[in-house]
């Protein structure tokens, strides 16, 4: 038998416009007591860094005070800074992660 043609079928006319999501950096704060390590650990599991970025990216937190570990989406970034609070929490170090809207 000839297929079904009798269902209605939406045509796309005009372009739909879209819009690029807003994005969010992911920041690291410094503290005076959480080990290097520990940091270094931190920004290879959660931010997928290698031994060499990640131990760049802690000594420029550690002397900047400050340092993002990346750019994403809202829901990531808000995601991404609440695991690795909760992470540091855990192992009871002060290290904070906060999300900071790109300008
Ligand atoms: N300032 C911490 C120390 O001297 C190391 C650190 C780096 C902490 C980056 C937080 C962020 N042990």
């Amino acid at each position: 038998s000839l297929p079904d043609n009798s269902g209605d079928v939406a045509i796309q006319t005009a372009d739909p416009e879209l819009k690029r999501p807003s994005l969010f950096q992911v920041v690291l704060m410094n503290d005076d007591f959480t080990p290097m390590e520990f940091v270094v650990y931190v920004l290879e599991q959660f931010f997928a860094m290698n031994r060499e970025k990640a131990t760049q990216v802690m000594l420029n937190v550690h002397t900047k005070g400050k340092g993002i570990c990346g750019v994403y989406t809202k829901d990531i970034a808000e995601t991404k800074a609440a695991l690795v609070n909760d992470f540091s929490r855990e192992n009871q170090h002060p290290l904070l992660c906060e999300v900071e809207e790109i300008g």
